[in-house]
């Protein structure tokens, strides 16, 4: 079958050039607008990296989508580096895409290479994660941003630990932050202080950067459990910014000889399925949902663009609060 449809494949591209020769370079006749609708519409998406479960998914998420819409999907991987995304932005303006699509590793430093993108008329969507510019409105250089309200997540995970543990007697947190610079970590971390303002008997005690990898997440709870025990303090709540720091902290809490989601209470955000497997396992307390599959919402943004149509500047993603008791039932719902 395969070796067929490359016969085929051949004989049509020799046929076409056949024609092409036959033409003598004259230009081919088709109207416009008939040849805009039969050209696929190539976009280039840059990833953050592949630094957790949700990343994976969201991956996945995209690639897919691209298929199903019959898109070119030109796809770079930055390795949570900055400057690896800026380069793949630059390729993708050089290649002349139709619509460059990002997920930023950081808030701030795009400046340069948006206007280098707005310059080229290349339409620009912001995926997953927002922008601070260093001068100027950051909605001028996009079109529209899709993605979760990670302040509304940070908040959630709060009222639910303020609800589920009840204590007026102090609490003592530890805080594992995502990628430092990046809208999820600096916001997760505000919207839970914001609501924890008024119960001063919740107190982080540590927070610390484990960069959203569960490698990172396990190191750095190692260490405040050890710099805890020297200090004389009992960690009683571990709140982390994703599922995947979560999960190695779990392990490093056990390997200290503590039970994680009984001696220490665990809420984190994300929704993978790895953290309701822990959750049913009883290890993990709680997680707040944030939806990881972005890819046919962007893809509808993209040919909505490509049509000319209006966009709204922000598309919001519904998010759930799922705690422990409802995560065997949830879990063959999850699909990611
Ligand atoms: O929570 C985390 C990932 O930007 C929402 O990035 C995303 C975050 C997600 O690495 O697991």
């Amino acid at each position: 079958m395969k070796k067929w449809t490359k016969v085929v494949a051949a004989v049509v591209a020799g046929t076409m050039l056949l024609a092409l020769a036959g033409c003598g370079g004259a230009k081919d006749s088709k109207p416009a607008a008939e040849k805009k609708a039969d050209k696929k519409i190539v976009i280039g998406f840059s990833q953050v990296g592949a630094e957790s479960e949700w990343r994976t998914a969201n991956t996945e998420s995209i690639k897919a989508a691209a298929k199903e819409a019959g898109i070119e999907l030109k796809f770079s991987d930055g390795q949570q580096k900055q400057e690896n995304q800026v380069k793949a932005i630059r390729s993708f303006i050089q290649q002349k895409v139709d619509v460059i699509a990002f997920s930023p590793v950081v808030e701030t430093g795009w400046d340069t290479v948006l206007q280098e993108a707005k310059d080229a008329h290349i339409p620009v969507i912001l995926t997953d994660r927002a922008i601070k510019l260093g001068k100027g409105n950051p909605e001028d250089y996009y079109v529209t941003f899709l993605g979760s309200d990670f302040i509304v997540e940070g908040q959630n995970a709060a009222k639910w630990l303020l609800e589920f543990t009840k204590k007026t007697d102090p609490v003592n947190i530890v805080e594992l932050q995502g990628t430092v610079g990046s809208a999820p970590a600096i916001d997760r971390k505000k919207g839970f202080e914001e609501v924890m303002k008024d119960h001063p008997n919740y107190k982080i005690i540590k927070s610390q950067t484990g960069d959203f990898t569960r490698a990172k997440g396990k190191e750095v709870m190692e260490s405040f459990l050890k710099s805890a025990k020297a200090e004389g303090q009992k960690i009683d709540v571990l709140y982390a910014h994703n599922d995947d720091m979560a999960i190695g902290a779990i392990q490093a809490i056990e390997e200290a000889g503590l039970k994680p989601g009984k001696d220490i209470i665990i809420v984190s955000v994300d929704g993978v399925k790895g953290a309701f497997e822990a959750m049913i396992a009883g290890k993990l307390n709680c997680t707040v949902e944030c939806s990881p599959l972005l890819g046919p919402q962007l893809m509808d943004a993209v040919k909505n663009i490509l049509a000319g149509k209006t966009l709204e500047k922000r598309i919001l993603t519904k998010e759930g609060v799922f705690p422990a008791d409802v995560a065997a039932k949830e879990l063959p719902n999850r699909k990611y």
